[in-house]
Protein backbone atom coordinates (compact mmCIF):
# COMPACT_ATOMS: atom_id res chain seq x y z
CA UNK A 1 0.00 0.00 0.00
CA UNK A 2 0.98 3.19 -0.57
CA UNK A 3 1.83 5.98 2.37
CA UNK A 4 3.03 8.93 2.86
CA UNK A 5 6.12 9.14 4.62
CA UNK A 6 6.71 12.81 5.60
CA UNK A 7 5.37 16.40 3.64
CA UNK A 8 6.43 19.92 4.18
CA UNK A 9 5.79 23.15 3.29
CA UNK A 10 8.39 24.32 0.82
CA UNK A 11 7.42 27.48 -0.82
CA UNK A 12 4.24 30.20 -1.60
CA UNK A 13 4.59 32.06 -5.53
CA UNK A 14 2.32 35.01 -6.67
CA UNK A 15 2.94 33.92 -9.86
CA UNK A 16 4.35 31.43 -12.31
CA UNK A 17 7.72 33.94 -12.19
CA UNK A 18 8.66 33.17 -8.51
CA UNK A 19 7.87 29.72 -8.23
CA UNK A 20 10.37 26.76 -7.03
CA UNK A 21 12.65 25.46 -10.32
CA UNK A 22 10.67 23.06 -12.05
CA UNK A 23 11.75 19.26 -11.55
CA UNK A 24 9.82 17.25 -9.14
CA UNK A 25 6.60 15.67 -10.65
CA UNK A 26 3.28 18.02 -9.32
CA UNK A 27 0.21 17.51 -8.63
CA UNK A 28 -2.06 20.94 -8.87
CA UNK A 29 -5.11 20.90 -6.60
CA UNK A 30 -7.53 22.97 -8.98
CA UNK A 31 -11.28 24.01 -7.87
CA UNK A 32 -13.74 26.19 -6.56
CA UNK A 33 -13.25 28.00 -3.34
CA UNK A 34 -13.64 26.69 -0.70
CA UNK A 35 -13.99 23.06 -2.39
CA UNK A 36 -11.69 21.65 0.18
CA UNK A 37 -8.16 21.76 -1.62
CA UNK A 38 -5.97 22.98 1.31
CA UNK A 39 -7.98 20.46 3.73
CA UNK A 40 -7.24 16.85 0.97
CA UNK A 41 -3.66 18.38 1.07
CA UNK A 42 -3.86 17.78 4.53
CA UNK A 43 -5.71 14.79 4.58
CA UNK A 44 -3.85 12.56 2.09
CA UNK A 45 -0.69 13.71 3.91
CA UNK A 46 -2.05 13.03 7.31
CA UNK A 47 -0.87 16.89 8.65
CA UNK A 48 -3.58 18.95 10.11
CA UNK A 49 -2.87 22.50 9.13
CA UNK A 50 -0.06 21.94 6.67
CA UNK A 51 -1.84 23.86 3.95
CA UNK A 52 -4.08 26.31 5.53
CA UNK A 53 -8.01 25.67 5.38
CA UNK A 54 -10.89 28.11 6.00
CA UNK A 55 -14.76 28.10 6.11
CA UNK A 56 -13.99 31.28 4.65
CA UNK A 57 -13.87 30.99 0.69
CA UNK A 58 -10.58 32.62 -0.82
CA UNK A 59 -8.33 31.58 2.30
CA UNK A 60 -5.70 30.03 0.08
CA UNK A 61 -4.50 33.13 -2.25
CA UNK A 62 -0.51 31.82 -3.61
CA UNK A 63 0.54 29.12 -5.42
CA UNK A 64 1.78 26.46 -2.42
CA UNK A 65 3.97 23.76 -2.86
CA UNK A 66 4.71 21.08 -0.79
CA UNK A 67 7.14 18.26 -0.80
CA UNK A 68 5.59 14.71 -0.40
CA UNK A 69 7.53 11.67 0.58
CA UNK A 70 6.03 8.47 -0.55
CA UNK A 71 6.63 4.89 -0.26
CA UNK A 72 5.18 1.67 -1.69
CA UNK A 73 6.79 -0.67 1.21
CA UNK A 74 9.85 -0.66 -1.47
CA UNK A 75 11.15 2.38 -2.50
CA UNK A 76 10.28 6.09 -1.50
CA UNK A 77 8.79 8.48 -4.25
CA UNK A 78 8.87 12.29 -4.02
CA UNK A 79 5.86 14.61 -5.49
CA UNK A 80 5.06 17.92 -4.80
CA UNK A 81 1.08 18.69 -4.27
CA UNK A 82 0.43 22.22 -5.09
CA UNK A 83 -2.52 24.32 -3.48
CA UNK A 84 -3.71 26.83 -5.45
CA UNK A 85 -6.26 30.00 -5.00
CA UNK A 86 -9.61 29.21 -6.16
CA UNK A 87 -11.83 29.69 -9.26
CA UNK A 88 -14.53 32.49 -9.68
CA UNK A 89 -13.62 33.96 -5.73
CA UNK A 90 -15.68 36.64 -6.03
CA UNK A 91 -15.29 38.76 -2.46
CA UNK A 92 -12.54 41.03 -4.21
CA UNK A 93 -12.07 43.37 -6.57
CA UNK A 94 -12.74 42.85 -9.82
CA UNK A 95 -9.05 43.73 -11.21
CA UNK A 96 -7.52 42.00 -7.77
CA UNK A 97 -9.63 38.68 -9.83
CA UNK A 98 -8.10 39.06 -13.08
CA UNK A 99 -4.92 39.16 -11.70
CA UNK A 100 -5.29 36.31 -9.45
CA UNK A 101 -6.80 34.58 -12.52
CA UNK A 102 -4.18 35.49 -14.66
CA UNK A 103 -1.25 34.19 -12.18
CA UNK A 104 -3.31 30.72 -12.01
CA UNK A 105 -4.02 30.25 -15.41
CA UNK A 106 -0.30 31.04 -16.22
CA UNK A 107 0.65 28.26 -13.58
CA UNK A 108 -1.75 25.43 -15.13
CA UNK A 109 -1.02 26.00 -18.48
CA UNK A 110 2.94 26.90 -18.68
CA UNK A 111 4.06 24.98 -15.38
CA UNK A 112 5.86 22.12 -17.42
CA UNK A 113 6.55 19.82 -13.87
CA UNK A 114 2.45 19.34 -13.60
CA UNK A 115 1.85 15.87 -14.01
CA UNK A 116 -1.59 15.07 -12.68
CA UNK A 117 -4.58 18.09 -12.31
CA UNK A 118 -6.81 17.02 -9.67
CA UNK A 119 -10.03 18.74 -10.70
CA UNK A 120 -11.82 18.92 -6.78
CA UNK A 121 -15.81 18.90 -7.01
CA UNK A 122 -18.35 19.59 -4.08
CA UNK A 123 -20.04 16.50 -4.00
CA UNK A 124 -23.23 18.35 -2.89
CA UNK A 125 -23.11 20.35 -6.01
CA UNK A 126 -21.72 17.99 -8.72
CA UNK A 127 -23.30 19.13 -12.07
CA UNK A 128 -22.57 22.49 -11.33
CA UNK A 129 -22.03 24.80 -14.91
CA UNK A 130 -18.52 26.28 -13.15
CA UNK A 131 -17.40 22.91 -12.95
CA UNK A 132 -17.77 21.61 -16.46
CA UNK A 133 -16.22 24.82 -17.49
CA UNK A 134 -13.23 23.71 -15.83
CA UNK A 135 -13.11 20.11 -16.78
CA UNK A 136 -13.23 21.53 -20.37
CA UNK A 137 -10.65 24.08 -19.77
CA UNK A 138 -8.53 21.22 -18.38
CA UNK A 139 -9.40 18.96 -21.42
CA UNK A 140 -8.05 21.90 -23.78
CA UNK A 141 -4.99 22.31 -22.48
CA UNK A 142 -3.66 19.30 -20.93
CA UNK A 143 -0.32 17.44 -22.61
CA UNK A 144 0.05 14.51 -23.42
CA UNK A 145 2.13 13.72 -20.26
CA UNK A 146 -0.69 14.86 -18.04
CA UNK A 147 -3.72 13.70 -16.58
CA UNK A 148 -7.19 14.86 -15.14
CA UNK A 149 -8.46 13.35 -12.32
CA UNK A 150 -11.67 14.27 -11.08
CA UNK A 151 -12.10 13.79 -6.80
CA UNK A 152 -15.81 14.80 -5.33
CA UNK A 153 -15.08 16.18 -1.76
CA UNK A 154 -17.48 16.68 1.23
CA UNK A 155 -18.33 12.76 0.93
CA UNK A 156 -19.59 12.61 4.49
CA UNK A 157 -22.57 15.15 3.85
CA UNK A 158 -24.03 12.91 1.53
CA UNK A 159 -26.99 10.45 1.78
CA UNK A 160 -26.21 7.14 0.16
CA UNK A 161 -28.96 7.92 -2.92
CA UNK A 162 -26.73 11.31 -3.74
CA UNK A 163 -23.57 8.50 -3.80
CA UNK A 164 -25.69 6.87 -6.12
CA UNK A 165 -26.41 9.63 -8.64
CA UNK A 166 -22.55 10.87 -8.74
CA UNK A 167 -21.57 7.13 -9.21
CA UNK A 168 -24.10 6.82 -12.04
CA UNK A 169 -22.90 9.73 -13.54
CA UNK A 170 -19.52 9.61 -13.01
CA UNK A 171 -18.20 5.82 -13.19
CA UNK A 172 -15.48 6.08 -12.08
CA UNK A 173 -15.18 8.60 -9.32
CA UNK A 174 -13.31 9.21 -6.32
CA UNK A 175 -15.11 10.58 -3.53
CA UNK A 176 -13.36 11.43 -0.25
CA UNK A 177 -13.81 13.32 3.15
CA UNK A 178 -11.57 15.23 4.33
CA UNK A 179 -12.88 15.02 7.63
CA UNK A 180 -13.87 11.63 8.16
CA UNK A 181 -10.50 10.64 5.88
CA UNK A 182 -13.21 8.34 3.72
CA UNK A 183 -11.85 7.62 0.84
CA UNK A 184 -8.46 9.29 1.02
CA UNK A 185 -6.19 5.97 0.78
CA UNK A 186 -7.92 5.59 -2.64
CA UNK A 187 -7.43 8.76 -3.68
CA UNK A 188 -3.48 8.71 -2.81
CA UNK A 189 -3.04 5.80 -4.81
CA UNK A 190 -5.15 6.93 -7.79
CA UNK A 191 -2.74 10.35 -7.58
CA UNK A 192 0.46 7.89 -7.23
CA UNK A 193 -0.83 5.54 -10.00
CA UNK A 194 -1.37 8.60 -12.41
CA UNK A 195 1.99 10.32 -11.71
CA UNK A 196 3.83 7.15 -11.77
CA UNK A 197 2.16 4.67 -13.70
CA UNK A 198 2.23 1.34 -11.80
CA UNK A 199 -0.11 -0.43 -9.90
CA UNK A 200 0.33 -0.18 -5.84
N1 LIG B 1 -17.75 18.37 6.03
C1 LIG B 1 -16.61 18.57 5.37
N2 LIG B 1 -16.06 19.80 5.33
C2 LIG B 1 -14.91 19.97 4.63
C3 LIG B 1 -14.27 18.88 3.97
N3 LIG B 1 -13.18 19.36 3.35
C4 LIG B 1 -13.13 20.68 3.63
N4 LIG B 1 -14.17 21.04 4.41
C5 LIG B 1 -14.45 22.40 4.93
O1 LIG B 1 -14.66 23.28 3.84
C6 LIG B 1 -14.11 24.56 4.12
C7 LIG B 1 -13.16 24.95 3.01
O2 LIG B 1 -12.04 24.08 3.01
P1 LIG B 1 -10.65 24.51 2.36
O3 LIG B 1 -9.82 23.30 2.35
O4 LIG B 1 -10.11 25.74 3.00
O5 LIG B 1 -11.13 24.88 0.88
P2 LIG B 1 -10.26 25.48 -0.34
O6 LIG B 1 -10.77 24.84 -1.56
O7 LIG B 1 -8.81 25.36 -0.03
O8 LIG B 1 -10.71 27.02 -0.33
P3 LIG B 1 -9.91 28.32 -0.88
O9 LIG B 1 -8.52 28.27 -0.34
O10 LIG B 1 -10.70 29.46 -0.35
O11 LIG B 1 -9.97 28.27 -2.37
C8 LIG B 1 -13.46 24.46 5.51
O12 LIG B 1 -14.38 24.94 6.46
C9 LIG B 1 -13.25 22.97 5.67
O13 LIG B 1 -13.25 22.55 7.02
C10 LIG B 1 -14.87 17.58 4.05
O14 LIG B 1 -14.41 16.57 3.51
N5 LIG B 1 -16.04 17.50 4.77
MG1 LIG C 1 -7.33 26.72 0.11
Amino acid sequence: MIRVKDASFISSASSLANTTPEGLSEVAFIGRSNVGKSSIINALTNKKGLAKSSSTPGKTRLINFFNVLLSDEEKDFTLQFVDLPGFGYARVSHSMKEEWQKHLTQYIERRISIRVFVHLIDSRHPFLESDKEVHAYLEGIVRPDQRILRIFTKADKLKQSDVSVIKKNYPDAILVSSSSKKGIDRALKAIFETVFGVES
